[in-house]
């Protein structure tokens, strides 16, 4: 077992965590904590989701013991809020370069080596009517799941089927700790920078599938805001909030 509740509580010291062996979502738990005063970098972690979703309610999957999911409570400016997306997908990368492995990260913001998925980010704001409270980043990060024979066998990958074994623990305290340093520099353009560096499909043919239509064309480049320009067949610069992917 690496990784229970006074593990959490004796490594990350003096940090305010729950843990939960299975829950529905870590985001749902965040969201309703963060409308009780909790505060600014603590984190929900599940061992198992049974509600884990993705962007427009996707599933997310992940058998337990496997992977590690958790979610990161923030209270950001309205400024701030297009950064915390770019910022749960730069720490994952920066944690698996640290374990020796190179990632890049796929617009707008999962993390992926060798081409594949490797981790997903779902950042989702809590509001009072026009008055943003908080954010919850929600991380999906594949540790040691077994996908061969599953629907994600060519298209996801795990932390260990590259780097070897991991302590999850560890794994998350590495993260936690990018993660508070960027919380610190939200906004900034070493962030935006960082981030997109390690875009993969820059320069190169995509097909976007996003607010209800496929822009095809060239990756040109991202703004500030996350948006990706795509300079599309007739020539216009088409600038997408989100969507998906996806090369050529
Ligand atoms: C994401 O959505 O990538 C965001 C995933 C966030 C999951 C975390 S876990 C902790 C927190 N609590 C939650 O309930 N969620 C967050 P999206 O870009 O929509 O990608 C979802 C798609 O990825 C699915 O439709 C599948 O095709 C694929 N997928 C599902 N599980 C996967 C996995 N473990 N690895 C790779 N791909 C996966």
């Amino acid at each position: 077992m690496d990784l229970n509740a006074s593990l959490l509580q004796n490594r990350l010291d003096n940090r305010i965590s729950e843990y939960y062996p299975q829950i529905g979502s870590t985001n749902d738990r965040a969201l309703d904590w963060l409308a009780h005063n909790a505060g600014a970098g603590s984190i929900v972690v599940a061992d198992e989701q049974t509600k884990g979703r993705g962007r427009l309610g996707r599933v997310w999957y992940a058998p337990p013991g496997t992977a590690l999911m958790f979610s990161y409570l923030l209270r950001p400016t309205l400024d701030e809020l297009p950064y915390i997306g770019m910022m749960g997908a730069l720490a994952v990368a920066e944690t698996v370069e640290a374990l020796g492995a190179s990632a890049g990260i796929k617009w707008p913001n999962d993390v992926q080596i060798e081409g594949k998925k490797l981790c997903g980010v779902l950042p989702e704001a809590a509001w009072q009517d026009t008055t943003l409270i908080g954010v919850v980043l929600g991380i999906g990060l594949n540790v040691r799941i077994p996908f061969q024979g599953t629907a994600f066998e060519a298209t996801a990958i795990s932390l260990e089927d590259v780097v070897g074994k991991v302590d999850r623990l560890e794994v998350l305290a590495f993260l936690l700790e990018r993660l508070d340093a960027w919380t610190r520099h939200l906004a900034s353009n070493e962030l935006y920078e960082a981030w997109r560096g390690k875009l993969v499909m820059l320069g190169k043919p995509v097909t976007v599938n996003g607010m209800g239509e496929a822009v095809h064309g060239i990756a040109e480049d991202v703004d500030r805001q996350g948006g990706l320009l795509v300079r599309d067949d007739s020539g216009a610069l088409r600038r997408m909030v989100a969507g998906d992917i996806a090369l050529g």
